[in-house]
């Protein structure tokens, strides 16, 4: 069966508040509340963590009490980062969500992505504030910050920041910053880095960051292991479409056989699209503690990698996007996905 989305029946936000305003609203809860709240998606990426940090940084600057909660395990390539060590995790006992003033989400706009933090966050009395940039974000909160253009939440966070004059760009919040923007831009490549985004990472660097650390703790941490399973996608790689499509299968037995978990197929789906002709790459994993198959689909330019998503219930952004599929065989995923993208691609 397709994994029905469990919140197909939550309606759109509509309009999206202007950002300007929202900017100014923001800012004031920021500096008028005393407790906050951060919390983001699971799986979180980069940019997930890059601006909880930044904004966890930014509230102590300010005094303000700030807790930082986390549903899955954070990217080892990510734990350098300073302030990483406040983040307390769902399975953690003691969570008192009521006492706060305001809970943040940040670089997501579906509730039913915080998962087992939902219950406590619907519960919670404090105001309820988004800030994120992933298209058709969903009516639950009190307030949003959200472009739906900007190419990372940590952007939109810069963005928020630079309108406070009294800030005080500090090493842990400009580094937290060109994280989330560095890793949600690929390094710099993906369609939403603009002008502007140099212009902000520009910044950063004048501030004191120092981007060929932060680029080789980032990205050049490969792990041997994780090496290894990625030679054994390489090596089942299945080609369609006259080579405009690159699908990896990744089963149960190749991370048995590598010592390696889900979360070491971080980066491959992206790996695939340097592949010459390859305008849509897939990866699929076989999660058997789950009994799901889990799909990553990325695209280039107006191949969209979200429509194909949209097929099984899945989403996530023009070319980067995901689904996931219940109690059913990775072949026969594989085979509905390559037909369904038959139309995308237009061979
Ligand atoms: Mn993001």
């Amino acid at each position: 069966m397709i994994l029905e989305n469990p919140e197909s029946n939550v309606k759109l936000l509509t309009p999206i508040p202007d950002f300007n305003d929202s900017v100014a609203k923001i800012l004031n809860l920021l500096n008028n509340l005393n407790s906050f709240l951060l919390t983001t998606h699971i799986n979180p990426d980069g940019d997930a963590v890059g601006s909880c940090l930044a904004l966890y940084h930014y509230l102590r600057q300010k005094n303000k009490n700030c807790s930082i909660f986390f549903h899955s395990p954070i990217p080892s390539n990510l734990r350098f980062l300073d302030g990483i060590d406040k983040i307390k995790f769902s399975s953690d006992s003691g969570l008192v969500f009521e006492q706060t003033d305001a809970v943040i989400v940040v670089d997501l706009n579906d509730i039913s992505r915080v998962k087992a933090l939902r219950d406590s966050i619907e519960k919670c009395n404090g105001v309820k504030i988004v800030v994120d940039h992933h298209l058709e974000p969903k009516d639950f909160a009190d307030y949003y910050l959200i472009d739906t253009t900007a190419s990372s939440t940590g952007e939109i966070l810069y963005k928020l920041f630079k309108e406070d004059k009294d800030i005080n760009w500090t090493a842990p919040l400009c580094e937290a910053l060109y994280v989330a923007i560095m890793t949600d831009t690929g390094n710099f490549r993906f369609e939403r880095t603009d002008g502007e985004v140099h212009r902000i990472v520009a910044d950063l660097i004048d501030f004191g960051v120092d981007p060929v650390k932060l680029y080789n703790v980032v990205y050049n941490t490969m792990p041997l292991n994780t090496a290894r399973l990625l030679g054994v996608g390489y090596s089942n790689l299945e080609s369609f479409y006259d080579g405009k499509l690159v699908v990896m299968s990744i089963r149960n037995r190749d991370f048995l056989l590598t010592s390696t978990t889900e979360e070491d197929t971080e980066g491959f789906v992206e790996a695939m699209l340097s592949i010459e002709n390859v305008v849509m790459s897939i990866l699929i994993i076989e999660v058997i503690e789950r009994n799901e198959i889990r799909v990553s689909i990325r695209s280039k330019g107006e191949f969209s990698a979200r429509n194909l998503a949209l097929n099984f219930n899945g989403g996530g952004h023009k070319n980067a996007a995901g689904c996931r599929f219940n109690k059913m065989e990775l072949e026969e995923v594989k085979k509905m996905l390559v037909d369904r993208a038959k139309n995308i691609l237009n061979p």
